[in-house]
């Protein structure tokens, strides 16, 4: 039976050494609990590092077997692993580029080779434990490589991928030296979560622009595969939270620590020590508060917890220094006898006292400069048992996409985030209350349990939609029985399209002319059966290309073709009035003036503007506008705009390859009737293809064919074994 792999860097444990011994402390986190519904089931298991390095043969062996009835299997990790992997390319290069920090962003070659060591470590790892048809769940961004290692192994597998903090823009990603093997890394995945449909559209756009694959409504179209890249926000364990804040043990804590700060209102911020989280500017921010309204001096103050982590990264050691320096200097500025304005705790809670601190605080102040989502916020809310409090909500964290009804602030807005403290401090008891029950509504629905039920349920969806598109795959049985048929016919005709094809694509059209080894299959399967090369190209381009072979072309979608018997000549297949033309090319010519690198292309019945080479993006955008401008034209000339891969085509509606197709198998009786096409132009000849034919599609779109092809490699593969 099939089963369920999740992998993290960290295991859901810690591993500390106490006393010569080893001992495990499992983790509380949302993560953890959320995935427990899944790795506690079966043979389900969670791979990962325990969070300590353990070099003795003799201890990893005690450690595997603990951790073996805890459902986990360990990757050791070296000190040095540790250093350069994890605090160095996870902490100091990606950490940084994802959270648009890029003055941090370290960039040391043998980092990244120790990065993709340890995402091999991982592999080797999964590898022992995984079946072909097993499930991956691997998380975030110290594991981008691993999809693809993966998938070079173990081609069938159900592959996903979340990343939990932010996906930058393109104009980040591309400062990586290793952007290009990050991102095909990651595409070895079969489903790609984010928090947010922005991180979502910020990863879509880097794919296409730096591995050249394409997307539509969410879906990549890698080689042999479809992948879904879709935004799942996650949510927390709402009942967990709801309940600590009631339960007798919480509210003991409410009452001891209430009466220390007496009827003060309370600020609560809690962090892990990270600049991506704004901790300074919080600080600052209070500080300025202070400051203009002296009348809040006494009555207010701010429990500040910050959780010790990375503090080996020298940023982060920097980072807790100045952090010391400002609470240090708010503190002696304007405390009192009975009055700190900031209580600062650098460590961590135990869970009771974490929820007490959410229940009792006023005002929860989440101001990260960037976050993926943050759960802070999200736990503040669902344990404000009595729907008082007003959260303070920071618009750069994935969570405020969700949570509108949280006062939203720009972090870098002093001023804003001063007056966003004031009107909190003084919202009528009845707003509070509409608000939090708002937002508690909707946690309480998306919680962590239901996001991992949309994620699961949807990788089982892509994998069903790629099984539908692979079902008419061109496989090793389908190969055999075409060539069975084609030995056998006697009359055999085979209409191949050309660019995507028979060929690859390239940024210069007239560069993809054929090579030898096509020349020589084109030759040889011509040698056993009619070949006819169909295609958009203009006719004087096919001529010279296929001269000298005993091969029929049909050129420019059906207006010219050229039978082998007409050697040299090429005839009007279909009678086109061009008295349009004129007027159309002013308007593509106007787009060429506006767009650098586009051009136009003239053929007998259409006019093609090509965009291939056109700054990517500026190309979509600007074909989009001249494909509205161009619709209204098209129809008082009854043509027809088709948009094809990186042009737009405008042209008489009733000229396609279908219909020259069906022309030129008139009057013949064929016992074997191939074709084979890449694009949209290829479903016309697909569609006029008799019953008993064979029609391949290149690559993996829906399709009228009935049966798909990976790429142009392979339909030459096809071909030579025909000749074979
Ligand atoms: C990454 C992304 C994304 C904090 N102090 C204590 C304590 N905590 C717990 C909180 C919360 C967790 O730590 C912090 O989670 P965040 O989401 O706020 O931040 P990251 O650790 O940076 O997490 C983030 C997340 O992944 C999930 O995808 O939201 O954007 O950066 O759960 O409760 N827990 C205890 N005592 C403490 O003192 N027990």
């Amino acid at each position: 039976m099939s089963k369920t792999i999740i992998v993290s860097n960290r295991l859901p444990i810690s591993l500390r050494h106490r006393n010569g011994r080893f001992e495990f402390k499992p983790s509380a986190g949302g993560l953890a609990t959320g995935l427990g519904s899944i790795y506690k089931e079966g043979e389900n298991i969670w791979i990962g590092w325990p969070g300590n390095t353990v070099d003795d043969p003799e201890q990893r062996a005690e450690i595997i077997l603990e951790l073996h009835d805890l459902k986990m299997a360990p990757v050791f990790l070296s000190k040095e692993d540790v250093e350069e992997f994890y605090e160095g390319f996870s902490n100091e290069t990606l950490w940084p580029a994802f959270h648009y920090f890029t003055q941090y962003m370290v960039y040391n070659p043998e980092h990244w080779e120790a990065y993709v060591r340890v995402n091999q470590k991982f592999c080797d790892a999964i590898l022992k434990k995984a079946g072909p048809d097993d499930t991956i769940w691997i998380h975030d961004y110290q594991l981008l490589l691993l999809p693809q290692m993966l998938r070079e192994v173990l081609p069938n597998a159900t592959i996903a991928f979340f990343q939990h903090i932010p996906f930058p823009s393109y104009e980040i990603i591309r400062m990586i030296p290793w952007r290009k093997e990050l991102l095909e890394g990651v595409c070895g995945a079969d489903l790609i979560g984010f928090h947010t449909y922005d991180d979502m559209r910020h990863f879509l756009s880097a794919v296409g622009r730096i591995t050249g694959l394409s997307n539509e409504s969410g879906y990549i179209q890698a080689e042999n595969r479809i992948i879904n890249v879709d935004s799942f926000p996650m949510g927390i364990d709402y009942d967990k939270f709801a309940k600590q804040a009631k339960s007798k043990k919480t509210q003991r804590f409410v009452q001891e620590f209430g009466k220390q700060v007496e009827d003060q209102k309370l600020l609560l911020t809690i962090d892990r020590l990270d600049y991506s989280k704004g901790i300074p500017q919080r600080i600052q921010a209070f500080n300025q508060l202070l400051e203009q309204h002296k009348e809040l001096h006494g009555k207010v103050s701010m429990i500040m917890i910050v959780v010790p982590s990375r503090d080996k990264v020298q940023s982060y050691k920097e980072l807790k220094e100045e952090i010391d320096l400002l609470v240090g200097r708010i503190n002696s500025e304007y405390s009192t006898l009975n009055w700190v304005p900031v209580h600062y705790f650098y460590r961590s809670f135990p869970f009771e006292e974490l929820s007490a601190f959410y229940n009792m605080s006023d005002i929860a102040l989440v101001t990260p400069l960037r976050d993926g989502m943050n759960l802070v916020c999200k736990e503040f809310v669902a344990s404000k048992t009595d729907q008082t409090g007003v959260l303070i909500l920071s618009e750069m964290a994935g969570a405020s996409k969700e949570l509108q009804d949280a006062i939203l602030v720009n972090p870098n807005d002093r001023q804003g985030v001063v007056d966003a403290i004031f009107n909190a401090l003084s919202m009528p008891q009845a707003e509070q209350i509409a608000r939090i029950s708002s937002m508690q509504e909707s946690l309480k629905k998306y919680d962590v349990f239901q996001w991992v039920k949309v994620f699961m349920d949807r990788l089982d969806h892509v994998k069903r939609k790629q099984e539908d598109l692979t079902s008419k795959d061109v496989d090793a049985k389908v190969m055999n029985e075409i060539q069975a048929s084609f030995k056998k016919a006697k009359n055999a005709v085979l209409f191949l399209d050309y660019d995507g094809t028979l060929t690859g694509f390239h940024s210069d059209p007239q560069k993809a002319y054929p090579d030898e080894e096509l020349k020589k299959i084109v030759k040889e399967l011509s040698e056993l059966a009619q070949v006819v090369v169909i295609s958009g190209r203009d006719k004087d381009t096919l001529g010279k290309w296929f001269e000298g072979q005993a091969i029929d072309m049909i050129a420019e979608h059906g207006v010219w073709v050229k039978k082998k018997e007409n050697q040299g000549d090429w005839e009007l297949y279909a009678e086109v009035e061009d008295g349009w033309k004129e007027d159309i090319r002013q308007i593509m010519e106007y787009y060429v003036l506006r767009t650098p690198g586009a051009f136009i292309e003239e053929k007998h019945h259409s006019l093609v503007w090509h965009y291939r080479k056109v700054e990517s993006g500026l190309g979509d955008l600007r074909m989009r506008e001249l494909f509205s401008h161009l619709k209204y034209m098209a129809r008082g000339y009854n043509l027809q705009v088709l948009e094809g891969n990186m042009v737009l085509e405008i042209k008489r509606p009733d000229i396609n390859k279908g219909r020259a197709a069906t022309a030129m198998m008139k009057g013949s009786e064929y016992d074997f009737v191939l074709a084979i096409g890449d694009d949209w132009t290829d479903e016309d000849t697909f569609k006029a293809m008799p019953k008993n034919a064979y029609s391949i599609r290149v690559g993996y779109a829906y399709t009228q064919a009935n049966y798909n092809i990976k790429s142009f490699r392979q339909v030459r593969q096809l071909l030579q074994k025909l000749t074979s």
